[in-house]
Order: structure tokens, then C-alpha cells, then sequence
């Protein structure tokens, strides 16, 4: 019997919205305050936002636990005024000077304790949200320099930190997101591959999972969908960011499908064999805006992916599965190929 096709629920982060600044020139949209961007995510009719521990409680660092608690208790509230939840926190391990030589794998031991507590605080303010998913994006978990540090006891540092955060809420649960390189030359944790032998370490592995980002898998020489289905087949694909990259260079969060249609159909119809977000899982678009966007087109790299991700829903779903299994049956894969692009193309 044909399963019941699931809707899906889209997810944004404040960053999202970005100026166009880039490193070598300064934004081209004027900042805008938060509200406004609440609104932009309102109207387009998406159903969460992501947020860094700072986009829901700024200059956090500075602030005492209960002001921290306070201010997110008041977010929850315009959120929920606004119809929207808190898909995911994660912790901004990469600004502080504290972070510079890393977060969780610092050689400095003070500058360590600082990551953790800070993860922690992050814990208080997705539980202010109502939000049970925590994201570990390992920006600076890596190396410049190959020598100076030793990245097997960095993994112990990284199975430490992410115990500690375990403890402090029972209930919650993390995602990994992996990334090979940007900021750093060579990262700790690139593969989904990697995050997953991470979990296996840690005190409770069934709360330890994964989040992919489309760019990220590509920049890893990976085939995004097929990191999906290798984290599905563990369970442990918990949210993703769709977008796109144009091969090996910086990371690009071009909209989804922008490069590689085919990728990302591919991509689509793995989250659809799995029936992602049937469990209450979102899509969200890690997207940003071209430096070329005028104002009164800020929002539309997010509308598009998101356009376009439920037109590759309905190319997943009309895909002739039948036929496609008599040509892998006879191994006639030239005609699987056509097939795919002739579907893709409509005729
Ligand atoms: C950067 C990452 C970043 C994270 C975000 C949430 O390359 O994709 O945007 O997704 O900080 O942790
Ligand atoms: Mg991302």
C-alpha cells in the first residue's frame, strides 16, 4: 500500500539575512533589527527559526543567568505571538576571543571551560524556547597548523564537552554538523561519518546525531544524498541545511538546486525514501542572499529554495519507480540516466 505522503515544515536563521559583506568589501543592505527579520519569516509563511545562542539573548557573555533566562523567555513569547517555534539553538563558539585557537579543542585549558559553559548556557536558552535540539556546527575544531595539536585527544575533548552539555539536560538531544574546511584549513569533524563515530564515544549515543548541510558535503568531496542516506539508515538525521555549491572554493549557501538540479533531486528523494520530517524533523535552507540583492529582494533566495525544493518533492514523488526498477533489473543504467534528466526537464 502507497504511504501517505507527509507534508514538510521549513526552518530559518536570523543569518539568513545577511548584508553582503564579504572579505574583501562591506555590506550592501543595511542591518536590519530582529523584528524585521521575524516578520520576513512570518510572511513568507515559514514555521521555525533557528538561532545562535546570541540571536536569542545578544551579548550573552555579558549577561547574568537570570537576565539570559529572562530574555529568552520573552523571544519564546514574540515567536509564539508570531505563530513560529525554535527549531534549533546552537552555541557561537567562533567570535569570541576565547575561541581563537579553538572552542571544545583549544590547547588552553581556561579557553575550554569557557566553550563548555557557554555550550551550557545555550542549553538554558533553548530550554526557555521550548527547543530540543541543540546544534554543534565545530567551526573552529581543527587546525592551521598540523602539529599543534594532537587531534586524537582532541576527540576526547570533544566527547567531553558534548557529556558535559548531555548532563546538564537530560532531554535534549544534539546535532552535529560537520564541515571539512572554512574557517579552518583542515577540520576535525568533515564527514557525517565522523560525527556518528563521535556520538558512538559519548555517554549517551542515542542522543548524539547529525545535521547536514548540502555545501558542506560538497566541499568534502561528498555526494549529499548519499550522506543523507547513510545518516538515515542510522536514525540519526535530525535536521539539514539545504543549499548549493559550485565545486571546490569557499563555502557559497547558493539556493537550493542553484548549481546541481540533479543533486539536489537526488537529495530530495533520499529525504523522501526516508520520510524525513514525518518525525517533526525540518527543513531548513542555510541560504544566503547574493552581495548583488537589492533590499526589496532579500527574501527571495529563501522563498526559491524553498519553491523549489516542493517542485523536486513532486519530481521525487512522480518519478516512475516501476520503470526505473526494470532498467536497474536489465542494468541498462544509460536509460536510468536519460530518465532522470528527461524527468527533470519535463519531457
Ligand atoms: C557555516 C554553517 C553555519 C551553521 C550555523 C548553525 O558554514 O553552515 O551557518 O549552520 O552556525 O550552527
Ligand atoms: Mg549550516
Amino acid at each position: 500500500m502507497a504511504r501517505k505522503p507527509h507534508q514538510y515544515r521549513f526552518s530559518v536563521g536570523p543569518w539568513n539575512f545577511s548584508e553582503g559583506q564579504d572579505p574583501y568589501g562591506p555590506p550592501t543592505r543595511p542591518a536590519q533589527p530582529f523584528d524585521w527579520k521575524l516578520e520576513q519569516v512570518k510572511r513568507m509563511g515559514f514555521d521555525a527559526m533557528m538561532f545562535h545562542d546570541d540571536d536569542a539573548v545578544p551579548d550573552l557573555d555579558e549577561k547574568k543567568d537570570a537576565q539570559i533566562r529572562r530574555e529568552a523567555r520573552e523571544l519564546k513569547k514574540r515567536l509564539d505571538d508570531a505563530g513560529l517555534f525554535a527549531e534549533i539553538v546552537a552555541p557561537r563558539l567562533w567570535f569570541s576571543p576565547k575561541t581563537i585557537d579553538g572552542a571544545y579543542t583549544s590547547n588552553d585549558p581556561k579557553c575550554r571551560r569557557y566553550a563548555i559553559e557557554r555550550s551550557l548556557r545555550c542549553i538554558d536558552i533553548a530550554r526557555a524556547l521550548g527547543c530540543k535540539l541543540i546544534v554543534l556546527w565545530l567551526a573552529r575544531e581543527g587546525t592551521y597548523v598540523r602539529e599543534s595539536k594532537d587531534a586524537s585527544r582532541c576527540v576526547d575533548y570533544l566527547v567531553q564537552a558534548i557529556d558535559k552539555m548531555l548532563a546538564h539536560d537530560k532531554s535534549i538531544r544534539i546535532a552535529i554538523e560537520p564541515k571539512p574546511n572554512e574557517p579552518m584549513d583542515v577540520a576535525y569533524i568533515p564527514t557525517i561519518g565522523h560525527a556518528l563515530a563521535v556520538a558512538q564515544l559519548c555517554s549517551d549515543p542515542k542522543r548524539v546525531g547529525a545535521l547536514i548541510e548540502t555545501a558542506h558535503c560538497i566541499l568534502a568531496g561528498l555526494d549529499p544524498a548519499d550522506e543523507i542516506d547513510f545518516a538515515c539508515r542510522f536514525g540519526k538525521l535530525w535536521s539539514i541545511h539545504l543549499n548549493d555549491q559550485n565545486g571546490l572554493k569557499f563555502d557559497q549557501d547558493k539556493p537550493f538546486g542553484s548549481v546541481n538540479l540533479r543533486s539536489a533531486f537526488d537529495q530530495v528523494r533520499a529525504l523522501e525514501r526516508h520520510r524525513y520530517g514525518s518525525r517533526g524533523e525540518c527543513v531548513a535552507f542555510d541560504v544566503h542572499p547574493f552581495r548583488t540583492t537589492k533590499v526589496e529582494h532579500w527574501s527571495k533566495h529563501l522563498e526559491n529554495s524553498r519553491r523549489t525544493f516542493l517542485h523536486l518533492v513532486e519530481k521525487a514523488r512522480s518519478f516512475d519507480e516501476a520503470a526505473a526498477k526494470e532498467l536497474i533489473k536489465d542494468r541498462n543504467y544509460a536509460d536510468l540516466d536519460q530518465m532522470v534528466l528527461e524527468h527533470l526537464m519535463g519531457v
